[in-house]
């Protein structure tokens, strides 16, 4: 699907999030946990105040609402930022002694809370506190003129964690105490630039061992169902260093990759992040486009830097055959460095940019997708040499 350029200013339709990001219809009276979508990505940032402007000068987000020292929030700024169907929280300490100052002398740059829209917190959180998972925040309804939003939150891998946001009874801008703001960063001509639509995975990094735990935590505390894209020893040994295995929401909205290392030649890439993010956290954020080479463009054209993928790549005949036909020239996507896949459902294009902050940690990814269910397996060899090479100019052994 390419969207025009007004359907992507647009709101997108339940159809065209199907098609995106691969929604599929189940029953959800069934579910012992439902989960509407996404909420919000909420980072901790070492400068809110300029990842805000980064974020919507370099990746076209625009500004809808802040809480800071100006509101009454003494501790931290947070900006809150949209993209299409996608919300991104920016928390950076202002008061020294902040809890988030800690959090990122820890940590760095990085995703603390994968918050997810649900219908009832309550019944989730009863299930989650009867299967044992750990309540960090109790169901309470937050209220301001705008009505009333009710959360509660539990906690997942590494210290990040799942607020549970019931917003049906709420028409502000994002949450209590946040005003709603807008302008802030404008193209030079004014026009909107929105670069991507929607999230589409958000990929977890947990520590040697402990990815089944956490595919079970997802199984029994959130009913998550497993997908079958799967990474096992058979790959992982050989060129990938890492096992994967991916679960999903009923509806398949929200995506969850976990990765574990493996032994391989050199030290794995989810070592490095482990080490670099001194432990679990979200790894990749993976965000849908219905125009990767408009987005890419785009991005490069701000600056945004993506892993290079050899013109071997483009070249090898096997991948040519499997590939077939897509929606555009090879050369335009090689031109781009532009990774295609292709499984029984469909294809999907997809490329990575380099890690966003200055450890080599989160980084994100742009997919779109055309029937492909999958997550680009045919192109982790490319990609893991790729981010192999970047890890090499960081001096890996
Ligand atoms: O989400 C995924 O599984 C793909 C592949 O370090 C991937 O985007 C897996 C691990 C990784 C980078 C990409
Ligand atoms: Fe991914």
């Amino acid at each position: 699907m390419t969207l025009t350029p007004d359907e992507i200013r647009a709101d997108l339709t339940h159809d065209q999030l199907r098609q995106l990001v691969g929604l599929v219809e189940y029953d959800a009276a069934g579910d012992v946990f439902p989960v509407t979508g996404w909420d919000a990505i909420v980072f901790v940032v070492g400068n809110a105040t300029q990842a805000a402007h980064y974020y919507q000068s370099a990746w076209g987000m625009e500004l809808v609402a802040y809480a800071g020292p100006e509101t009454g929030q003494r501790d931290h700024k947070s900006f809150v930022l949209k993209s299409g169907s996608i919300t991104f929280v920016l928390n950076g300490a202002v008061d020294p002694d902040s809890a988030l100052a800690d959090h990122h002398r820890r940590h760095g740059d990085g995703v603390v809370d994968i918050a997810l829209e649900v219908p009832d917190v309550d019944r989730c959180i009863a299930h989650a506190r009867s299967v044992g998972a750990r309540v960090v925040r109790e169901p309470e309804d937050v209220t301001d003129e705008h009505g009333t939003v009710r959360v509660a939150a539990i906690a997942t891998y590494g210290e990040t964690v799942h607020t549970l946001v019931d917003r049906s009874r709420y028409d502000g801008p994002y949450l209590p105490g946040y005003e709603p703001r807008s302008g802030g960063w404008v193209a030079r001509d004014g026009q909107p630039r929105r670069i991507f639509q929607a999230l589409d995975h958000v990929v977890g990094n947990v520590e040697l061992g402990h990815m089944d735990e956490w595919v079970d935590f997802y199984n029994r505390v959130m009913g998550f169902v497993n997908m079958a894209e799967f990474v096992g020893d058979d790959i992982a040994t050989d060129y990938s260093a890492l096992m994967s295995k991916v679960v999903a929401n009923g509806n398949h909205r929200v995506k969850f990759p976990l990765n574990e290392p493996a032994v391989a030649k050199k030290r794995s890439q989810i070592d490095e992040y482990l080490e670099f993010y001194r432990g679990a956290g979200a790894q990749h954020l993976a965000v849908a486009t219905g125009d990767i080479l408009a987005s890419v463009d785009a991005l490069r054209a701000n600056g945004v830097e993506f892993l290079n993928t050899p013109d071997s790549y483009y070249e090898d005949p096997e991948l040519r055959a499997r590939i077939g036909e897509v929606r555009a020239p090879i050369e335009e996507l090689q031109k781009r460095g532009i990774l295609v896949d292709r499984d029984e459902d469909g294809y999907l294009l997809q490329i990575f940019t380099k890690p966003l902050g200055d450890r080599p940690t989160v980084f994100f990814e742009l997919i779109e997708r055309h029937g492909s269910l999958g997550f680009g397996k045919g192109n982790f060899k490319a990609l893991f040499e790729a981010i192999e090479r970047e890890q090499d100019k960081r001096g890996n052994l």
